[in-house]
């Protein structure tokens, strides 16, 4: 394990370090309050009416059974909603989403009806009484048959459509590639299938709605990652004044992109609270959560990469039809359509490069961007990782070599890509040299020589990962119009305590603690003594929100912005306490000193009670040491890391067992490095999950077939080695403190480490490729010559 050298200045006690988390004592104890902690009084309680088939035309919908039940106060259809203009809301991909279906429904689990009920189990029970007759119509489950000409028109609620295509995308130089191609001595190829998974959080989705009928003023309990731009979503569809909604996003159990987006049953809350005029809970369960709420990937990926023979990369080529299901639902900045995939082109020098994406609409779910992807960057990566070890076996070269070889070197930061995205730092061949040593892979490669030789099945991968977080800046990015830029605002009391309020929210992060942490870096208050306010639009300034992991770029700026201009305020304020100038005066953490008399100085703690007391305030301080910011990033951070993944197929039956996992990340300076640990931790579990066991599957007939934790497979200890992991740190240089985002590194690097392995272990097949995920099923098929499609 290597550690670079960390600036002195967190050598200290107070500040960066890994300190427990301050949160954990609520959860362990059993204090948290999630969204169904929440009981008002003579609240109701909704449920959802979903849809039985993929694609099918509603011929009639009768509630009068339901309405009723002694239990139910209303029941809410799309025709109720049409009256309210609400039937359809916008997504945040400029496409329109049935709230409660009208006209078709559209995948299986689609909401159709909501009823209102005084418990739990009479709103269930009614959904049994509502009828409702449908026509079945031919449905669209394979995105490659999309686009056919006899495919039935999904969307046909857009006028004039007459086919499934979402979109088509292309970024790159197509010209320039193609010349590369024409002149490189070696071009491999590769189709595979990122498949569509989910992200699965423990707690599922849920909101409940007070609609105050005095004060005019609605109260949403949601479990949201992004609790300011539902509310600003709230009051452009709803038309409500966006003073009078207050969104509060308590303790989340997990988000991973499974709670940026809004649901419908949050909005037929919000609707039923204003029609009963009492609170109402809505909370879907766990196959509510696996079949209608924002799924992750399904890109169908064609790559060509092209070099030298002696092993030089060109360029790369790539293809991806991306399956969006039945409403263009992704969440992601709104000029990149399909997210941040770009950046393709990973951590390797190419002279040109280029891809194109299309797309297409089917009859399943809609989401696409979530479970910790960085906007697709899980896809991008995956995609070039496998595309190196496709060319690796090409060229009959050691994978790691050929990674060594190519990889953009310290001195070519910032590095300009040939996609256009601008790396802020790195030392590449450092972070792949630290896993390779650590995982000792010569003697790895040795040992798979001789267990090969005795019809053993061991296999090694490797992956090298870039990722690029942090959105905005606001000029390049914005969510529905909304710059992602996000404030902070930080108080100091009298006694020196301080409030730090935030427009992120944390879903298990640790942001009370990091964020404290950062405050207390800056400013030399002790981190238990700062108080992190967030997830609650009254209380904080506002922002964009948790996700991409964007939150220590961009409200971890602000943070530690806000805590600097505090600290200036603090310098004007001692300097009228010692009578000296401004200028005069040196900081060391937690206090103001005169230059050459380090005894003569006030701690700030002091000078916070000074700042309300009766000293005559110098000219710029109105009162008061607090302050405010918005933080508007110049660029994304660009995170990155080499993993080795060690596995063992047993040939017999198929089975895949991941012996060893070597991680090494650098995530710029690191805050509180537990946390950060524990991030990699569950990020590896996640890519293991992946690459190993999980899928969402169809019939034919678009029949969800993994609706609960029996086929929807979660990774968990049994599966997982003992990670071991390294770091080397390259701080970001445009970040007020260096720090770069972490939350989505792991899932993201990972996949293609365990996939890369699985091809390798199978190797003595002539295996090139499987598709993840590489269940026993998959890798028997592959070891008979018969890949399987997932
Ligand atoms: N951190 C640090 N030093 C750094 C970088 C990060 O100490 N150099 C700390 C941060 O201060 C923060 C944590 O690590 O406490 C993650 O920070 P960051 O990378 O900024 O990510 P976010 O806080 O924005 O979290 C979002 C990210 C995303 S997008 C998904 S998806 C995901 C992930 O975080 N969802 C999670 N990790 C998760 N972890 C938990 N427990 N639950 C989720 O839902
Ligand atoms: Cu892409 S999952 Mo996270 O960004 O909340």
């Amino acid at each position: 394990m290597t550690t670079t050298d960390i600036p002195s200045q967190r050598s200290t006690p107070v500040g960066h370090g890994s300190m427990p988390r301050k949160e954990d004592e609520r959860f362990l104890r059993g204090h948290g309050r999630y969204v169904d902690d929440i009981t008002l009084p003579g609240m109701l309680y909704g449920a959802v009416l979903r849809s039985p088939h993929a694609h099918a035309r509603i011929v009639s919908l009768d509630t009068s059974a339901a309405q009723a039940h002694p239990k139910v106060r209303a029941v809410i259809t799309g025709r109720t909603l049409e009256g309210l203009n609400l039937a359809w809301m916008p997504t945040l991909s400029h496409d329109v989403q049935a709230v409660l279906a009208t006209d078709k429904v559209r995948f299986q689990g689609q909401e159709v009806a909501f009823v209102v009920a005084e418990d739990r189990y009479a709103a269930r029970d009614a959904l049994e009484l509502i009828d409702v007759e449908y026509e079945p119509l031919t449905p669209v489950v394979d995105a490659t048959r999309a686009l056919d000409d006899d495919a039935p028109v999904i969307r046909d609620d857009v006028e004039g459509r007459t086919d499934n295509r979402v979109f088509d995308w292309e970024t790159g130089d197509a010209a320039a590639t193609d010349a590369v191609f024409a002149s490189a001595d070696v071009v491999a190829t590769q189709d595979m299938l990122y498949p569509r998974v989910h992200p699965a959080p423990m707690e599922t989705c849920g909101a409940v709605a007070d609609m105050d009928p005095v004060t005019g003023k609605l109260t949403v309990w949601t479990t949201t990652q992004a609790p300011h731009a539902h509310r600003t979503l709230y009051a452009l569809v709803a038309g409500l004044p966006e003073h009078k909604i207050r969104v509060i996003s308590p303790d989340i159990g997990g988000g991973f992109g499974n709670k940026v987006g809004i649901y419908p049953g949050y909005v037929c809350a919000v609707v039923s609270s204003i029609v009963t005029g009492k609170p109402v809970k809505w909370v879907e369960d766990r196959s509510e959560n696996l079949m209608s709420t924002s799924f992750a990937r399904d890109y169908h990926m064609h790559g060509e990469i092209a070099a030298t023979r002696d092993g030089t990369i060109l360029g790369l080529r790539v293809k991806v039809l991306a399956d969006h299901g039945a409403f263009n639902g992704t969440a992601q900045p709104s000029k990149f359509p399909a997210g941040f995939f770009g950046v393709f082109t990973g951590s390797y020098d190419l002279r040109a490069a280029h891809c194109r994406v299309t797309g297409v609409y089917t009859n399943k779910a809609p989401g696409g961007v979530a479970y910790a992807c960085s906007f697709r960057i899980t896809e991008a990566v995956y995609l070039v990782e496998r595309m190196v070890d496709v060319l690796a076996r090409e060229l009959d070269m050691d994978p790691a070599e050929l990674r060594m070889r190519n990889l953009l070197r310290p001195e070519q930061f910032p590095y300009r890509s040939s996609t256009g995205w601008e790396y802020d730092s790195g030392d590449y061949p450092r972070a792949l040299r630290t896993a390779l040593e650590m995982a000792h892979y010569d003697e790895l490669r040795e040992e798979q020589r001789q267990r090969r030789e005795r019809g053993e099945l061991m296999g090694i991968g490797v992956s090298f990962f870039t990722e690029a977080v942090g959105a905005g800046p606001r000029k390049h990015m914005d969510i529905m119009g909304l710059g992602m830029a996000d404030g902070a605002e930080l108080r100091v009391h009298p006694t020196g305590k301080a409030v730090l309020r935030l427009s992120v929210q944390t879903q298990g992060q640790g942001h009370e603690t990091t964020f404290a942490q950062i405050v207390a870096e800056e400013l030399g208050i002790p981190p238990e003594d700062i108080d992190v306010v967030h997830g609650d639009t009254d209380q904080t300034p506002y922002g964009l929100g948790t996700y991409g992991s964007r939150s220590t770029p961009v409200s971890g700026a602000a943070a530690a912005v806000v805590a600097r201009k505090v600290r200036e305020r603090a310098r004007l304020v001692a300097s009228a306490m010692l009578e000296v100038d401004p200028d005069d005066l040196e900081w060391e953490k937690g206090r103001f000193f005169v230059t050459g008399d380090p005894t003569s100085g006030k701690t700030i703690a002091e000078i916070a009670m000074a700042a309300h007391s009766d000293l005559e305030l110098p000219e710029g301080v109105e009162g008061h040491l607090d302050a405010e910011t918005v933080y508007n990033p110049p660029n994304l951070t660009y995170p990155f890391g080499a993993y080795v993944c060690v596995v063992d197929v047993d040939p017999d039956t198929a089975q895949v067992k991941v012996r060893d996992f070597v991680a090494v990340d650098d995530c710029g300076v690191r805050i509180n490095p537990m946390i950060v640990e524990g991030q990699i931790h569950g990020g590896l579990a996640d890519g293991i999950g992946m690459a190993l066991m999980q899928v969402m599957a169809f019939d034919s007939d678009g029949n969800h077939l993994g609706g609960s934790f029996m086929d929807y497979l979660l990774p968990t200890t049994m599966e997982c080695p003992s990670w071991r992991l390294g770091q080397t740190v390259t701080p970001s240089p445009h970040h007020p403190i260096g720090a770069k985002g972490v939350g989505e590194s792991a899932t993201v690097g990972s996949p293609a480490a365990v996939i890369n392995a699985v091809v390798d272990a199978l190797k003595p097949y002539g295996v090139r490729h499987v598709d993840m995920p590489a269940t026993p099923a998959v890798v028997w098929r592959a070891m008979q010559g018969r890949p399987l499609r997932t």
